[in-house]
């Protein structure tokens, strides 16, 4: 399954430019298949220079990167998880989301109103995050008192449940994050069941002036006290660039002397807060794919990634180091010097393995 992301921040704080910029990089990648499904979801192609190799390689027919889809909600404002505005029910949007990208305004282009009329991200990135932590709170004390019923059955998971539920909901209403109390074991899937959005890695995307291309350092202190990861991008310049031919987009951000690359570092930095390995597949006139998977799974997962039937029939799958293959010119070429290795359903996936499943169909 392609990995999901939420947008998130105040009104104007420029999460649809962003939206609109991440979008043009799927269009500009034409040739790679997308889809927009909804108005409000970009899937976005995550582009990986080893899967380039590995198609070349191999002689594959194409190559289909693996993608990651951005939703844009409405902005929240202080209250959101009271129904203030439309928050409420964007929040219930991106609850099913891998990870939130957190756009913060730190551009002063007056003719942009600000919510609460002045710039200051450091306020507005707290606003956010209280209003999340509030969206959490009311989740976690709705479940609360679902579970309390199950564990006074005596249900061994529901009483492991309901106490750690105990402690997420303290952590919140000391304003901490729901990250900050893991589920143990014995509460089974407690925390995917609860789904907070405080205990989703977050990436802020810090919305400069045209030509900045730093995270003012208060911001970049902020997020490395919160675990999160953050980028500077122009997301109004960026969406403008969007609406451009690749080539004039290219011609202008050189005119600009600007990066190549702020959203795929945007693409990029979602991705790696997600803890995943990158592994392809291809073949001779086959199509070379790149697929992600949690860290630590295995080879079964990955089949299952594939297809649900290979997954069903999985026998064994051959692995090989992508460089390997590069190196070796080939899987004739890998398994002359051994360097293609048959492998279990147990086997734990490396980063940059290229894998075939053999499988009754
Ligand atoms: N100067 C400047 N203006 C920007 C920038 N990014 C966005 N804007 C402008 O700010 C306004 C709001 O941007 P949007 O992207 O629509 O903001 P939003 O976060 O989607 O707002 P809501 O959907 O209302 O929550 C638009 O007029 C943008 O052109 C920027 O980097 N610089
Ligand atoms: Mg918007």
């Amino acid at each position: 399954m392609a990995m999901k992301v939420g947008i998130v921040g105040l009104p104007n704080a420029g999460k649809s430019s962003l939206f609109t910029a991440l979008t043009g990089v799927a269009a500009e990648a034409a040739n790679y298949p997308f889809t927009t499904i909804e108005p409000n979801v970009a899937i976005v192609p995550v582009s990986d220079p080893r899967l380039d190799v590995v198609a070349d390689t191999v002689r594959a027919s194409k190559i289909v990167p693996d993608t990651i889809a951005f939703h844009d909600i409405a902005g929240l404002v202080a209250g959101a998880h009271r129904g203030e505005g439309l928050g409420n029910r964007f929040l219930a949007n991106i609850r099913e989301t891998d990870a939130i990208v957190h756009v913060v305004r730190a551009h002063d282009d007056a003719s942009v109103v600000h919510p609460e009329g002045r710039v200051d991200p450091l306020a507005d990135i707290e606003t956010i995050e209280t209003e999340l932590v509030y969206a959490d709170l009311e989740q976690a004390e709705r479940r609360q008192e679902r579970v309390v019923k199950t564990a006074r059955g005596g249900d061994r998971h529901a009483i492991a449940e309901t106490a750690w539920l105990q402690r997420v909901i303290e952590a919140l209403q000391a304003g901490r994050p729901a990250r900050s109390v893991p589920a143990p074991a014995d509460a089974g899937d407690a925390m995917m069941l609860l789904s907070p959005l405080t205990a989703k890695p977050v990436l802020f995307v810090v919305n400069v002036d045209e030509g900045d291309d730093a995270v003012p350092s208060a911001i970049a202190e902020h997020a490395a006290n919160v675990g999160a990861e953050a980028v500077a991008v122009s997301a109004r310049l960026e969406a403008e660039l969007a609406e451009l031919s690749a080539q004039d987009a290219a011609a202008m951000r050189a005119d600009l002397g600007l990066a190549e690359s702020s959203l795929e570092t945007v693409v990029r930095g979602a991705f790696s807060l997600l803890a995943l390995v990158a592994f392809f597949t291809a073949g001779e006139d086959k199509p070379a794919q790149s697929w992600h998977l949690h860290r630590g799974l295995t080879a079964w997962h990955a089949a299952g990634e594939i297809h649900s039937d290979i997954q069903r029939g999985f026998v064994r799958a051959e692995v090989v180091a992508w460089e390997a293959l590069r190196d070796a010119g080939g899987y004739a070429g890998a398994r002359d010097r051994g360097a293609l290795r048959l492998e279990g359903r147990d086997y734990v996936v490396a980063d940059g393995d290229v894998i075939t499943v053999k499988f009754t169909p």
